[in-house]
């Protein structure tokens, strides 16, 4: 808000903008060949997840064809996909990760 003072002299106030740094969602999408077991298993490594949960979203994704895994800041949604797909990759598997603003 301005202030006026005297005789039309307006100070402008600097608008106190605390912008929070956008979230990022995880996502994982499904595909005919990558093992069940497999993306269970990534679940659990890189996410966390229990066996229960890390199932939970992989029929999920089986299922509907995409799936969330968690959100996150730029830096870890980031760290997280190069992650996952790096580790597919090496196991000779196409499964993908990718990550969208929440
Ligand atoms: N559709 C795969 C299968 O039938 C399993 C799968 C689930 C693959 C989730 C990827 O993100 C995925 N073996």
């Amino acid at each position: 808000p301005d202030h006026k003072l005297t005789d039309d002299v307006v100070v402008q106030e600097a608008k106190p903008k605390l912008k929070r740094p956008p979230l990022y969602k995880v996502i994982l999408l499904n595909d005919d060949f990558t093992p069940m077991d497999f993306v269970v298993l990534v679940l659990k490594t890189f996410f966390g997840m229990s066996e229960e949960k890390a199932t939970q979203i992989m029929l999920h994704v089986h299922t509907r064809g995409i799936g969330v895994c968690g959100v996150f800041s730029k830096d870890v949604a980031e760290t997280k996909v190069q992650l996952v797909n790096d580790y597919a990759r090496q196991h000779q598997h196409p499964l993908l990760c990718t990550m969208e603003e929440a």
